[in-house]
């Protein structure tokens, strides 16, 4: 145990593998209390699913906050993914100024887009919001879809390091300090994550599997929070994270049955292995 306790502020899709149901069990499995704040209850995620039911909990969260506040509860890292509503964002930044500790790590999954599309319920006027809570960050953690809607840079498949310098530097502009890029790739078969910190980019490469799976950027998010808050610095979590991502994804893919999210379970052994838990 790392003595660590972490409040991840996301969606619970009660079926379907992303945001809390992969949050809870990632960090947890890194050694890592892991307290949650529900922005949301659906039956299942949104991605493939008709019909879903969606719960919006704002007004239940400024309660949730004031009585933590009351029992001095406070948490070593704030980590914030997939909001349900636009009223949300400013309940977000509150948390994260009043509810860390000294010291604490403040980490934002911008989590509204992928492959160059908004999720069902987001819309421009979400995004536009997103971005006023990049300053409130030390860890931004977008993939190269939310950096072009929360920029405005033109989003691209194909591209070159000055495309991902271009975004790195815009979303600097808008107050982003570290940040974590998940789906950068620039060779057929390959992808990676580039990671901003002091002005200088750093690259990790892997090989890029023929199938996306669902749910993928959560728990890229988790296992890196989990890394993090094991000592690890920002590119070894960042590292850590895209294997642990890319072995829950190998064992998956082959399974037609499983589209909805990927069988992050079956590599939690070697995501703790990657960590030195025993
Ligand atoms: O994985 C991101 C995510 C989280 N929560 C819900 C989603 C999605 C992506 O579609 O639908 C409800």
């Amino acid at each position: 145990m790392t003595n660590k306790k972490v409040l991840t502020v996301q969606d619970i899709s009660c079926y379907g593998q992303c945001s809390l149901t992969v949050a809870l069990p990632i960090i947890s499995a890194c050694g890592v209390e892991t307290c949650i704040l529900p922005s949301a209850v659906l039956s299942t995620h949104t991605g493939g699913f008709k019909g879903f039911t969606f719960r919006d909990l704002t007004q239940d969260m400024p309660a949730i906050i004031n009585h933590w506040k009351s029992e001095n509860i406070k948490f070593d890292a704030i980590y914030t993914g997939y909001l349900g509503s636009i009223e949300q964002v400013g309940i977000v930044k509150n948390i994260l100024s009043d509810m860390g500790k000294q010291d604490s790590v403040k980490i934002v999954d911008p989590a509204f887009a992928d492959h160059g599309k908004l999720y069902s319920i987001f819309n421009l006027d979400y995004v536009n919001t997103l971005k006023t809570l990049i300053p409130n960050a030390d860890i931004l953690l977008p993939n190269v879809s939310e950096a072009s809607f929360l920029t405005g840079l033109e989003y691209k498949e194909i591209y070159d390091e000055d495309y991902i310098l271009s975004l790195f530097k815009a979303l600097k502009s808008l107050g982003a300090k570290t940040i974590v890029m998940t789906g950068v790739g620039y060779k057929q078969g390959y992808t990676g994550v580039a990671v901003y910190q002091n002005d200088t980019v750093s690259y990790y490469e892997h090989n890029k599997l023929e199938k996306s799976c669902h749910g993928t950027g959560d728990i890229y998010a988790s296992a890196f929070t989990g890394a993090l808050l094991n000592g690890k610095t920002v590119f070894d979590s960042a590292k850590i994270a895209a294997d642990y991502t890319v072995r829950c994804m190998i064992n998956t893919i082959d399974d037609s049955t499983h589209w909805y999210g990927a069988k992050f379970e079956t590599a939690l052994p070697y995501l703790m292995q990657l960590l030195d838990i025993k």
